[in-house]
């Protein structure tokens, strides 16, 4: 069994898409191990951006992520890393294959509606940013 961590975006929990995406989450076979809503505060998205510091949409997509209430999620699954990013399909939604997550609910390639970890190193880093080993059940 693998982890991964997950975000429902500002846009997509502002449109009251939350509960659509969790109920596809679940239908694609993940176990919800942590799950909590809240509003990132300014330091908490430029820390979990810092990998994209150097790029030009960084500014944007702090603001973006800060503008109002995400759900972060702890998922697992077998091939849990894999399997997500092929839930939420490809990070701008017009390449989007049919079917996936951000083909259904994303506006563009920065307001894509979901978030998550690309490689288990990264999915180590992000789940404990988030949730302390008691809060994963
Ligand atoms: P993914 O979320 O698919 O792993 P990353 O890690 O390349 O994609 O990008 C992180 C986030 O940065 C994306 N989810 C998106 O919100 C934003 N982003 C990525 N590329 C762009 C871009 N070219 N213009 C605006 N925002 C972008």
């Amino acid at each position: 069994m693998e982890r991964t961590f997950a975000i429902i975006k500002p846009d997509a929990v502002a449109a009251g898409q939350s509960g659509a995406i969790l109920a596809l989450i679940q239908k694609a076979g993940f176990r919800v191990v942590g799950m909590k809503q809240k509003r990132l505060s300014q330091i908490e998205a430029e820390n979990f951006y810092g990998v994209h510091r150097e790029r030009p949409f960084y500014g944007s997509l702090v603001k973006f992520m800060t503008e109002g209430p995400v759900v972060v999620l702890a998922l697992e699954a077998e091939d849990a890393i894999r399997k997500w990013r092929d839930t939420m399909g490809a990070t701008n939604p017009a390449n989007a294959a049919e079917g996936t997550i951000r083909k259904m609910f994303a506006t563009s390639i920065e307001r894509n509606c979901v978030h998550g970890s690309d490689a288990p190193e990264t999915a180590a880093v992000e789940i404990p940013f988030f949730f302390a080993a008691a809060e994963l059940l």
